[in-house]
């Protein structure tokens, strides 16, 4: 070898080494869009085909999948870019054999290679071309090709990058396929966690809350009650416990039907939400008698005024299925000073109260008094 052979020779080792870098950092820089978290399999294809574009002598590039019988131009580049969406038979082409034997295929020359559709290869301007499987669970479903205007255009070192490009497109699917399962995942046990916490939720009310007046039920009272025993320890609020029960409800459900009756009782409640304020605790313990603990009170009067008030509101009639029904209640009061009683104690000299305005003719209060 001649002085100027060997410098020859060391220039074009040079060249192809610095295109090798070139072309596996091409590489690498492809298969790092895979690992993208905004990841869109069709912009994935299209990026391949426009790499083997510039990384090959190719003139164009083109990414076809199987559909049905056919195959389907679904990324393309150069000569082919005019053809997106061109579907051609699988039979007679050079792309439904690469499909079918799951192999690489290289035809130098299409105008002399039985195994390609030259009405189609003349279409794009494929005078030679190489086509690499893109496998997908052990199945080809398509095919990476590139392809030139001149015969016999691609080396094997063509063939090896196309076969790495077709391997990422592969791998695209999967992660794309991966993706929508994750995707699909989600959205299934969030509905699910939904569903849950709506049942939960509907259980937790209908354990808590009476059903037909909405408002607290005996036991939510109870633990209600006792949170503020707990803090009328440590502050000095006037506390009075009231005790309601509607007067002969019972002729209402005689005379006018049980679901009168019932629409009654939610009036009732709802007239006594209006007349109370938000920091008071109202339940119904059942059947037509209900509780009211009313908080922060500055005097005890003010419990008072509050009963007559509520006997008022409910004197006003109730129009219930086209009819104006006119009841009245009793109640019995009673207070809570932060002396040492219990809740159903509490409780207990309120329905006394309630006892005795129902004997003094009903439609009053009565204030419980401790006579000993
Ligand atoms: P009093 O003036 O002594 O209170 O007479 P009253 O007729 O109201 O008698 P009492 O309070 O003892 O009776 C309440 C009635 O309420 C007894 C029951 O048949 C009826 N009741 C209980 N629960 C329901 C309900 O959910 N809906 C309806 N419509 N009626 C109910
Ligand atoms: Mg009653």
């Amino acid at each position: 070898m001649t002085l100027n052979m060997k410098s020859q020779y060391q220039q074009d080792n040079f060249t192809r080494l610095t295109k090798n870098i070139e072309l596996l950092n091409q590489i690498i820089r492809t298969q790092a869009c895979l690992t993208q978290v905004d990841f869109n399999l069709q912009m994935f294809m299209q990026l391949v085909a426009e790499q083997m574009h510039i990384l090959t002598p190719a003139t164009g590039a083109v990414v076809e999948l199987v559909d049905g019988d056919d195959m389907v131009y679904r990324a393309v580049t150069g000569s082919v870019s005019a053809h997106l969406g061109l579907r051609l038979k699988r039979e007679n082409s050079i792309s439904g054999l690469c499909v079918k034997n799951n192999t690489v295929l290289k035809s130098d020359d299409t105008e002399i290679d039985q195994r390609v559709n030259r009405d189609a290869c003349r279409k794009v301007q494929a005078r030679s071309l190489v086509v690499a499987p893109l496998i997908h669970k052990n199945q080809a479903v398509g095919v990476l090709k590139i392809l030139s205007n001149n015969p016999d255009a691609f080396s094997d070192e063509d063939v090896m990058t196309l076969q790495l490009m077709a391997g990422f497109i592969a791998s695209g699917l999967m992660h794309q396929l991966l993706y929508e399962t994750n995707e699909n995942l989600l959205v299934e046990r969030t509905a699910a966690l939904h569903e849950l916490e709506i049942a939960q939720n509907r259980l937790y009310h209908l354990a808590h809350y009476d059903y037909l007046t909405d408002l607290a039920n005996r036991s939510t009272f109870y633990e209600k009650l006792n949170e503020v025993f707990s803090r009328s320890e440590r502050s000095e609020p006037y506390i009075a416990l009231m005790y309601l029960d509607i007067d002969h409800f019972k002729n209402v459900n005689d005379t006018l039907g049980h679901n009168v009756g019932d629409e009654l009782l939610k009036a009732f409640a709802k007239r006594l939400k209006q007349s109370t304020r938000d920091s008071d605790l109202i339940a119904r313990l059942g059947g037509d008698e209900f509780i009211l603990l009313l908080n922060k009170l500055k005097k005890s009067d003010d419990a008072i005024q509050i009963a007559q008030k509520i006997m008022k509101e409910m004197q006003e009639p109730f129009l219930l299925n086209n009819e104006k029904v006119k009841i009245s209640t009793s109640i019995g009061v009673t207070f809570y000073q932060g002396e040492l009683i219990s809740m159903s104690e509490l409780i207990k000299q309120a329905d006394e109260a309630l006892y005795l305005a129902k004997q003094a003719g009903r439609s009053t209060y009565r204030v419980y008094f401790n006579s000993e």
